[in-house]
């Protein structure tokens, strides 16, 4: 079957895949949009052109494009290269990763730590001190006038109210914050002009405010929080309430508003409550008013943050209704167009921000700024844009993309004969977000566009009942898409961004002055060790700190002794200047490794609790001796 299905013309495998999904996905025709869609068998001619666009990276060429994507509810951040669609890496964040040490070296512990309200580290105190778990969703990169600038990308983790940021130069993440007061961290983007600036987060989930302890079955007491934070402290400047739950968040490109899609108007604690309006809105937030506000002193404090009521009828804020339930929402690199996506409606609806500033002088009403509303199909998600006019729109429910013009749906919307729909392509199968190339940006190039899609189904050999997401590369550059190439992704990628090359400037080996460990330095400076000539042991009290280096293919202590009880800290510092001589260090049975890179300093610290000889060794292969490059810990019984 895979094989012969292989050989099949593009659009007869599209047929088949449709035909299998119209058989699997039955759950969704409930939820009153007209049932499972069967467009991909009509229409979408999707034939070989003669376009540019070739997914071939030859072994040893780079990849033009870094595309960032999430890792869902794996916690962690991605780095695949495109066209190839090779992984390259994984960033650990919100997670906990064996290879690295991510949550067990201090400097890790750290960053997962040091943003956390008092409370949530106490609630954490009895569950290893550290969430285990996370939810990242939407990594978006730090941008100046609007474009990428290389410095950070930040992201959201939707299952325990964190925003974090990860440095672009050495791709670690530097910073974790738990954002008070909202709940459910969901839609992340950044602000284009004049920079980031600030980071905008969408409080999903209402909740009583404050949070305290107050059960309250009415659904109308609860309230849901938009949150902008300082990109560079990674504090929240401030927040604001918000009528319904917020979904997805964009920004403009001239730095006056951000706006938010908001499901649930209805404040409804049930899914029946959620859907029961016709009609639910966006909201959009004058930046400029805010501040002033917060400025004047006119916030309200609460856990330390100022908050402002941009509830209906408030100066900050303008509502605009949209059909119920819409979800992404997406600025074209025109600059003045964003696309509401309808999700439970067929439609977009296309805004353009020239009109918000009448909107907020009252002299125009909310649907005024309203310019299009295409009918697109089923289950409209997440648009992308291609910089030459035309809109990229996913429909989950029909598993296309559709292809639309801009200026043909404002034509319509006024009234013109013209059908503003160019093409749709199947993809296989869901799709939730799509990417095109620096389409986020005023220098979108239109010629990759990237569908992520929910299900795989039958696009990869079986892995039993739990199976891979499925991202599919589409060239764009040519006047029909075409798809290029399937990749498999775990769990789950939501969004991604598609960066050109030459926006990031990685380094390959660590700066000794990195901020990264530098509290390790100190410590180290503390008890008088140069950690590159290190091989120390310090005792103090009960806490001993072992410092040594590593340079392939040895350590600098090849034992080091202590007792049953202490409390261990190891510091190892890799003293290899070599690009990619990578060390790391493992104690066997004691559930201790980590990864040292060239130049890095990295520690763990563990109670001493079991007695007896602990072979540590080297985990990371640096040297044809890798397998020597080891040592002994040496514990004596408390008894001794
Ligand atoms: S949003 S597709 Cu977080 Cu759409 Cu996931
Ligand atoms: Cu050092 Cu392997």
């Amino acid at each position: 079957m895979m094989s012969t299905d292989d050989k099949l013309p593009l659009n007869r495998r599209q047929m088949l895949g449709t035909s299998a999904l119209a058989a699997s996905v039955p759950a969704l025709g409930g939820l009153g949009v007209g049932g499972i869609g069967l467009g991909g068998l009509i229409g979408a001619p999707a034939h070989a052109q003669e376009t540019a666009g070739s997914p071939e990276v030859a072994p040893g060429e780079l990849d033009e494009y870094y595309v960032f994507t999430s890792g869902g509810h794996s916690g962690e951040l991605r780095i695949h290269g495109m066209p190839s669609m090779r992984e390259l890496i994984r960033i650990p964040v919100f997670n906990r990763e064996s290879a690295t040490g991510w949550g067990q070296t201090n400097e890790s512990r750290r960053v997962l730590t040091e943003g956390l309200t008092p409370e949530t580290r106490e609630f954490l105190a009895t569950r290893g001190g550290v969430y285990l778990n996370g939810d990242l969703h939407h990594p978006h990169p730090s941008q100046t006038d609007g474009t990428y600038d290389g410095r950070y990308i930040f992201a959201n983790d939707k299952a325990n109210s964190r925003v974090c940021r990860v440095r672009l130069d050495v791709m670690r993440c530097d910073r974790i914050i738990e954002v008070p007061n909202a709940q459910a961290i969901h839609g992340l983007r950044v602000q284009k002009f004049p920079r980031t600036g600030y980071v905008f987060a969408n409080g999903e989930d209402a909740v009583p405010q404050p949070n305290d302890g107050k059960i309250l079955d009415d659904g109308s007491q609860y309230v849901a929080i938009f949150s902008a934070i300082d990109g560079d402290t990674m504090e929240v400047a401030w927040q604001i309430e918000v009528d319904g739950n917020l979904d997805n968040v964009d920004a403009d490109y001239q730095g006056k508003y951000c706006f938010s899609t908001c499901y649930n108007s209805e404040n409804g604690l049930t899914l029946a409550d959620m859907m029961a309006n016709d009609e639910d809105w966006i909201v959009i937030f004058n930046i400029a008013r805010i501040e002033a506000a917060v400025a004047a002193g006119e916030a309200e404090i609460r856990n330390g943050v100022p908050v402002l009521d941009g509830r209906h009828g408030s100066p900050f804020t303008r509502y605009v209704p949209v059909a119920n339930g819409p979800h992404g929402i997406n600025t074209a690199p025109d600059g003045n167009h964003v696309v509401v996506n309808g999700k439970l409606s067929p439609t977009v609806t296309v805004f353009d921000v020239r009109l918000f500033d009448d909107l907020f002088e009252d002299k125009i009403q909310p649907r005024d700024t309203v310019v299009a509303e295409p009918e697109l199909g089923l289950g409209p998600l997440h648009t992308a844009f291609d910089g030459r006019g035309n809109a990229y729109t996913t429909l989950f429910i029909d598993s296309q993309v559709c292809k639309w013009s801009i200026d043909d749906a404002r034509r319509a919307f006024a009234g013109e004969e013209v059908d503003p729909i160019r093409q749709k392509l199947d993809v296989h199968y869901q799709p939730g977000h799509n990417h095109s190339s620096m389409g986020q940006t005023k220098e979108a190039d239109g010629k990759w566009l990237l569908s992520l899609n929910k299900f795989s189904k039958d696009r990869f050999l079986n892995v039993g009942p739990l199976k891979p997401e499925c991202d599919q590369l589409i060239d764009i550059s040519g006047d029909e898409m075409r798809i290029v190439h399937d990749n498999p992704t775990f769990a789950e990628p939501h969004d991604a961004t598609i960066v050109h090359a030459s926006k990031i400037n990685p380094v390959s080996i660590w700066d000794r002055a990195d901020p990264f460990f530098a509290e390790t330095v100190r410590m180290a400076e503390a008890d008088g060790i140069d950690l590159m000539l290190a091989g120390d042991v310090i005792r103090d009290g009960d806490k001993v700190r072992v410092y040594m280096t590593s340079a392939a293919p040895a350590f600098s202590l090849d034992s080091f002794t202590v007792k049953q009880g202490d409390e261990v800290t190891v510091v190892v510092t890799n003293i290899d200047e070599v690009e990619d001589l990578t060390h790391g260090f493992a104690i066997v049975n004691y559930g201790v490794n980590f990864e040292v890179a060239p130049q890095a300093t990295a520690s763990v610290t563990f109670k001493a609790d079991k007695p007896g000889v602990y072979w540590y060794y080297c985990s990371w292969f640096c040297h044809a001796m890798h397998m020597e490059m080891k040592g002994r810990m040496l514990v004596e019984p408390a008894s001794a």
